[in-house]
């Protein structure tokens, strides 16, 4: 079913036939647009060149144009159901998928959906301010496309609560617009999605780190049996890509202006240049990857065990796995901390699903690592990027409480607090970094810090006027 954008609420799931869900969303609409307009982006624009959904098939999902924010329209969309479709994994594996949630599972999936819904606004949220600072118009056109398409996320999951989930479903729904990022008394409900976005350094870290998890994650729950969470994830993560493609590009070209840099200057010093050191560049990535694995949960979890079991949440490219897809009978590999070394330890592989994930991930961020380093050969520097051991800086899971350094040591407090600072973006880091921090409005010029990208949007220049400001 094609996009119907001449509803109040924009959906391919053919909400006019069901006049209490529907009636019930319109009521949560102004709440949703009151949170947008007081926690959204707070640089105020005429209209911005943005990606708009208006199919969900394999060709031609979206299509570009300006469009002023009060006029964007935020819908519910889920990708085609495969009447097909059989469960993939789990106790219930061969089974047709679930079009409506089994009694047993209601609290375990509504969690699952109120901890990805969670997360949508709260990106928004974050990242509120840095349209004040944008290194250039095409960076902030990149900005407003993925808070949109946050915002649209959070509209995936709440269509979920209030079409399968009840009178809870719609608290939850509310309350996903109470919580705030960082708000002391009613925070978000993950460590990552509390700390501050406060620069575009640590935005394209955010977007290429921790959207990265929001690619797993969701990756995980499109294998759910629970159909309309598998077909929502799946639309959903089209529009992630993006996000990512926001993260790698945008590291890319700071890598590139201080390659610039160091090599125009013959320093590696080159913050009195106005740039970003490789340091710094390093200790950001150490800070966001290390906060980003933290989102996988314990490596040793019988939560995830559960899900999996009961078909609520399967693995990374589940189908492709050639194993059983029950793993009643397997086991695995975690890394633990034990004699003040690490090591590792074998468990159930059900057990062991947050650490499946969790290296999928890691594989994954390692390529962005390996472009990077390419950047600065390809710039004759010998310096190289790394991602830090998994064991660094983690407050969750079996490595919370040891102290890791980046190259997997264990050390004591003493020899962590006396490194911390070369390990981890200090005071003056920030303090530098957000120096640098100053708009750049006009079409095609850019910040110093930063190299121009590749090309422009959709094919249109990099000088295109993405954004017109108000
Ligand atoms: N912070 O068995 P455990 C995205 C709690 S990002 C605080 O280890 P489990 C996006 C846990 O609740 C993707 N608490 O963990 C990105 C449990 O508490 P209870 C978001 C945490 O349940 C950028 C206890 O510790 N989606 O989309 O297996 C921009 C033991 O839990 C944390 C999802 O995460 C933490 N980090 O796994 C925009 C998918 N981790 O119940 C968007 C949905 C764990 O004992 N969520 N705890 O009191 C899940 O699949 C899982 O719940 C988790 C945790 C992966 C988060």
């Amino acid at each position: 079913m094609s996009i119907d954008y001449s509803e109040k609420i924009p959906n391919n799931v053919d909400l006019a036939s069901d006049r209490k869900l529907q009636r019930a969303l319109e009521s949560w609409q102004p709440n949703f647009l009151n949170w947008w307009v007081t926690m959204g982006p707070a640089v105020p624009t005429q209209d911005v060149y943005l990606r708009t959904a208006v199919a969900v098939g394999r060709e031609g999902w979206a299509q570009f144009g300006h469009v002023a924010m009060e006029e964007y329209r935020w819908g519910v969309f889920l990708a085609e159901r495969n009447t097909e479709r059989k469960i993939a994994f789990g106790e219930q594996k061969g089974q047709p998928v679930w079009q409506q949630v089994p009694g047993e599972h209601r609290a375990d999936l509504q969690r699952l959906i109120v901890i990805q819904g969670d997360t949508e606004p709260a990106s928004v949220e974050q990242q509120r301010r840095l349209g004040e600072t944008a290194p250039s118009l095409y960076d902030l056109r990149n900005l407003f496309q993925v808070n949109v398409e946050e915002g649209r996320h959070l509209w995936a999951m709440v269509y979920l609560l209030h079409a399968h989930f009840g009178r809870n479903g719609r608290e939850e729904a509310e309350a996903l617009l109470q919580r705030n990022s960082g708000d002391l008394d009613s925070p978000r409900i993950l460590g990552a999605f509390n700390e501050e976005t406060p620069d575009w350094l640590s935005f394209f870290m955010f977007t290429y780190f921790t959207d990265r998890d929001g690619k797993y994650q969701l990756g995980t729950l499109k294998e759910s049996a629970f159909d309309p969470l598998s077909r929502t994830c799946e639309f959903m993560l089209k529009e992630e890509a993006h996000h990512m493609f926001v993260g790698t590009t945008g590291i890319d070209r700071v890598v590139t202006r201080t390659a610039e840099l160091m090599r125009e200057h013959d320093t590696a010093d080159v913050a009195p240049h106005g740039g970003i050191s490789l340091d710094v560049l390093q200790k950001y990535i150490n800070f966001h990857y290390s906060v980003s694995l933290d989102l996988f949960g314990s490596e040793r979890s019988t939560n995830a065990a559960n899900y999996f079991t009961a078909g609520l949440k399967g693995r990374w490219q589940e189908e492709r796995r050639r194993d059983d897809h029950v793993l009643t009978e397997d086991s695995a590999h975690i890394d633990v901390v034990r004699d003040g070394v690490v090591t590792t330890e074998e468990v159930s592989a059900l057990i062991a699903l947050n650490h499946d994930l969790r290296t999928e991930y890691s594989a994954d961020c390692a390529t962005g690592v390996k472009r990077w380093n390419r950047v600065l050969a390809g710039a004759g520097i010998d310096r190289r990027l790394a991602l830090p051991h998994v064991g660094f800086n983690r407050e969750v899971g079996l490595f919370a409480g040891h102290h890791v350094t980046p190259k997997g040591d264990v050390v004591g407090p003493d020899v962590w607090e006396a490194n911390k600072g070369r390990w981890l973006p200090t005071e003056a880091d920030r303090i530098h970094v957000q120096s640098l921090m100053r708009p750049v409005y006009e079409p095609g010029k850019m910040a110093g810090w930063i190299a121009p990208p590749m090309k422009g949007i959709n094919d249109k220049p990099v000088e295109y006027e993405y954004v017109h400001l108000a």
